[in-house]
């Protein structure tokens, strides 16, 4: 009896390592956003270099081109109001104390000023990402202003009545408010680490079946 007594409690104490996904998205397969808020306009999938504005109405600046593979993402702030958010990713069907680990490029060439970009999230239902039930906070950093930056953010789910995160990419334009400027933006590589439990969705291109992430092939028959 106290053999089974031991048995059970070592039973209940060997909580297995939780295993965990890391899945990525570069937008090779032609795939945008997954949903948007604010004033975000123009979201395309775009390969090689890319002019743009930084405020004004005239093209004024230029991006290379993809930081990784050969498609990448652009969205665009017109006109400057508030912070755009380009939803990037989608995890769902999480637990409170769920970790969750994303990172994104933002390309941003003005050190310590406008645009840049800024990775945040707020929670939602496991059924429609419009849902938004409260801010998920963020990291407070921009990228770097160097070209290609990375932003990166580590949240332990709290989702109050929500089950699922959104991860925002966030847009900062100067001036803040003013119309009809208009700022350009870039982004690519996102990856995203969530236990092996949750659902984690990036943008599709047209033909998902092509992608070689198992998330856009589960999401097919949800
Ligand atoms: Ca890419």
């Amino acid at each position: 009896m106290k053999k089974l007594l031991i048995l059970a409690i070592v039973v209940l104490f060997a909580t297995p390592a939780l295993a965990v996904q890391t899945l990525n998205y570069s937008w090779e397969d032609g795939g945008t956003i997954l949903g948007s808020y604010g004033n975000l306009v123009g979201a395309t999938n775009v390969s090689g270099a890319q002019t743009g504005s930084q405020g004004s109405t005239l093209p004024d600046y230029t991006c290379p081109g993809a930081v990784d593979g050969n498609f990448y993402l652009h969205v665009a702030e017109d006109p400057h109001s508030s912070t755009p958010q380009a939803f990037l990713a989608w995890i769902t069907n999480l637990n409170d104390g769920d970790v969750i680990d994303v990172m994104f490029y933002g390309y941003d060439i003005t050190s310590g000023s406008s645009p840049s970009w800024r990775i945040w999230g707020h929670y939602s239902d496991s059924i429609d990402i419009a849902t938004y039930l409260g801010s998920a906070g963020g990291n407070s950093e921009y990228t770097a202003g160097t070209g290609w930056d990375l932003v990166s953010h580590t949240w332990t789910f709290a989702g109050g009545n929500g089950n699922a995160l959104v991860v925002e990419g966030r847009l900062y334009s100067t001036p803040s408010t003013m119309d009809p400027d208009h700022t350009d933006y870039w982004c690519d590589d996102i990856t995203v680490t969530a236990p092996d439990h949750a659902v984690i969705h990036f943008p599709e291109g047209s033909s998902p079946v092509e992608v070689e992430s198992w998330t856009n092939i589960k999401a097919l028959y949800r």
